[in-house]
């Protein structure tokens, strides 16, 4: 397709028409929503106008994408399987769906020479209004004194149940005035649940209850909450005795 065709609607649907199977979502931002809350050396280098997408992996994607894949390829020798799967779904969507196109892809474990992340991936995820990132200074008279928290991003319909996955920046494809920036629903309004949310999320993770801080249409099955509680060594075995 001709770059000059390409705009929000088109491209997202195209994605849509290959991930949404796969167990993900997009949503697609400017990149002046990302660059204005960040500064200098976090931002994106291009113009504010540019059109990104931020792709989610919903609890879906395990066993829509993660087995059908990892039973094609078999399970020796990949280290990080879920990023393999996750890189191999998002760049065959984007050859299938903009053969020529531009297209600077960043995943979310993904670092700069300088260490840092290739993109926020929760910084992302908000300004596109996927998902609203509570930070420590979303809470009146914070509780932990100097304590640096973590921010947690919560889905209005999987709460902490899906990942941010990567970012899609398509340098060729600029988005008029008329796309307004979404607000984010805000799933967690009071002070106590935001406390609740970054105590869970920074204390607790382990038992994953900061993922139930609003309840979810669907949470990851018994045999994805399997995989990801064994370690990482020892997970090809897992997935073996599944057959
Ligand atoms: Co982690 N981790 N992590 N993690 N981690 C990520 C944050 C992410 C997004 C990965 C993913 O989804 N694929 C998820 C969070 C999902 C979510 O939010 N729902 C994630 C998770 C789930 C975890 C764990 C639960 C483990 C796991 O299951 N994977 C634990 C839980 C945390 C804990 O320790 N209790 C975990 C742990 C960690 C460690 C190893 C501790 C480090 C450090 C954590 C941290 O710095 N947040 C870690 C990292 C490094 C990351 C990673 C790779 C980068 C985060 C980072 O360095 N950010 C991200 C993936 C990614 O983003 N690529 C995952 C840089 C800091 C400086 O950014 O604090 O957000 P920041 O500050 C910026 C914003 O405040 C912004 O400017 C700041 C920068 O100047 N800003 C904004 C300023 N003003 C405003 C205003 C608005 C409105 C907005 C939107 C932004």
């Amino acid at each position: 397709m001709a770059a000059t065709t390409l705009n929000v609607e088109s491209v997202t649907g195209l994605l849509e028409d290959c991930l949404t199977k796969l167990g993900f979502e997009v949503y697609h931002l400017k990149v002046g929503w990302y660059n204005s809350v960040l500064p200098p050396s976090l931002r994106l280098a291009y113009p504010d106008d540019t059109l990104a997408v931020v792709v989610l992996s919903t609890p879906a994607m395990f066993e829509q994408a993660f087995l059908p894949f990892m039973e094609e390829r078999g399970c020796q020798g990949l280290s990080d399987p879920i990023d393999q799967c996750v890189k191999h779904c998002v760049t065959s969507a984007v050859s299938q769906c903009f053969p020529g196109q531009k297209v600077d892809v960043r995943y979310d474990y993904e670092l700069l020479p300088s260490r840092k992340p290739k993109f926020l991936a929760q910084t992302a995820a908000h300004v596109s209004g996927a998902a609203f990132y509570y930070q420590q200074s979303d809470v009146m008279d914070q509780p932990w004194a100097e304590k640096k928290i973590f921010g947690v991003c919560v889905h209005p319909r999987f709460g902490g149940w899906f990942a941010i996955r990567a970012l899609l920046v398509f340098g060729d494809v600029m988005v008029g005035s008329e796309v307004v920036q979404p607000a984010p629903p805000d799933c967690v309004p009071t002070r106590e649940g935001r406390i609740q949310l970054l105590e869970a999320f920074n204390f607790h993770w382990q038992d994953w209850s900061y993922r139930d801080i609003v309840p979810p249409v669907q949470t990851y099955s018994q045999k994805q909450r399997e995989y990801f509680s064994t370690p990482p060594a020892q997970r090809s075995a897992l997935l073996r005795t599944w057959g």
